[in-house]
């Protein structure tokens, strides 16, 4: 490690994709993708719901408007969304011992011990932010829906899970395509509370800091065969370790049926599988155990080639760029 940057972009003769090197330039890193919105997607279930449409742009203006280290917004959820997620989580909650991963569980377990998770309320991203804080560092940023995925994965490298915080409409509470606060914290938070897996998540992050869009695009696919839609190996039977999964009941138990074609998890592999983001997947991943899907996204990430090397500071939450040794 010859020499400390202050700028990626001095590197001579490379095109380096600009990134965040502080946390607060997560600030810049709001591209939404909004073809899945209830305004653009024809068959959204809200798309004819004027004021689902109306409610869910006042809960994403909250979150344009956020900046790091403001407070986390505080939305003051309506009966008719507290039924929907009552009627997501008893529904998914019933079916969870059976399914879902170890870590999921102890996560779950301790949010309805200590972070007042249950059907009777939808959690807070504040309070659910700082508790995962105390747990694995992870803290949440609002965000007004589906990020690109270099501005996704990029907040990955600073422990910063980007959240959405309206929730999906009420006459499709068993699987949306895009995610919502139900994606969020049903399938993601308990996740991140576990600190194998968030650091599985922070290295996919580091490992897309300025890399090149092809690069991008084969990180977020093992992204979403392994975060979003993975499925482990645990004492001998495969259980689910992808949010996409955890906050679905439909595609949850379609997933563990024995519809669906699974194939072992392979980062070379699994990051050109194509895949769909309407409706269930019809292939997934299974890895051996976390600890070997880890071993083998590291493989990966390192065979990335880009002309420096990044390197994490949990002090000043800042990335040091190194010339590559
Ligand atoms: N299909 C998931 C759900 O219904 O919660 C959301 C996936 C977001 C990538
Ligand atoms: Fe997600």
């Amino acid at each position: 490690l010859k020499r400390v940057m202050d700028d990626v972009r001095s590197i001579p003769e490379e095109k380096v994709p600009w990134f965040p090197q502080q946390i607060k330039d997560l600030n810049r890193c709001n591209m939404l993708i909004t073809k899945f919105d209830p305004d653009m997607d024809q068959v959204h279930p809200g798309y004819s719901d004027s004021e689902y449409r109306k409610r869910r742009a006042f809960i994403c203006e909250l979150a344009s408007a956020y900046k790091q280290g403001d407070p986390l917004p505080i939305v003051e959820y309506t009966a008719e969304e507290v039924f929907t997620w009552r009627e997501v989580y008893r529904q998914l909650r019933s079916i969870y011992p059976g399914l879902a991963c170890r870590q999921f569980m102890d996560g779950l377990q301790q949010l309805e011990k200590e972070c007042g998770y249950g059907e009777d309320r939808i959690p807070q991203l504040r309070e659910v932010s700082a508790f995962l804080k105390e747990k694995t560092g992870f803290q949440l940023r609002p965000v007004a829906g589906l990020l690109s995925a270099r501005d996704f994965l990029t907040s990955l490298a600073f422990r910063v899970f980007q959240c959405t915080q309206y929730i999906r409409h009420s006459s499709a509470p068993m699987h949306s395509p895009e995610p919502d606060c139900c994606h969020e914290l049903l399938g993601h938070i308990p996740m991140l509370a576990d600190k194998e897996f968030a650091q599985f998540s922070q290295e996919i992050g580091l490992a897309s800091l300025g890399a090149s869009d092809e690069d991008i695009q084969k990180l977020s696919t093992l992204y979403w065969f392994t975060v979003e839609f993975g499925l482990c190996k645990q004492n001998g039977t495969v259980k689910a370790y992808g949010a996409g999964l955890l906050s679905s009941y439909g595609e949850l138990v379609y997933a563990l049926s024995n519809e669906p074609e699974y194939k072992p998890f392979n980062p070379e592999e699994t990051a050109v599988q194509s895949y769909q983001d309407q409706t269930y997947q019809p292939v997934y991943f299974v890895s051996e155990s976390f600890e070997d899907a880890k071993t083998k996204m590291r493989r990966y990430s390192a065979s990335i080639k880009r002309p420096f090397a990044v390197r994490y500071d949990p002090f000043t939450c800042s990335v040091e760029v190194l010339d590559q040794p």
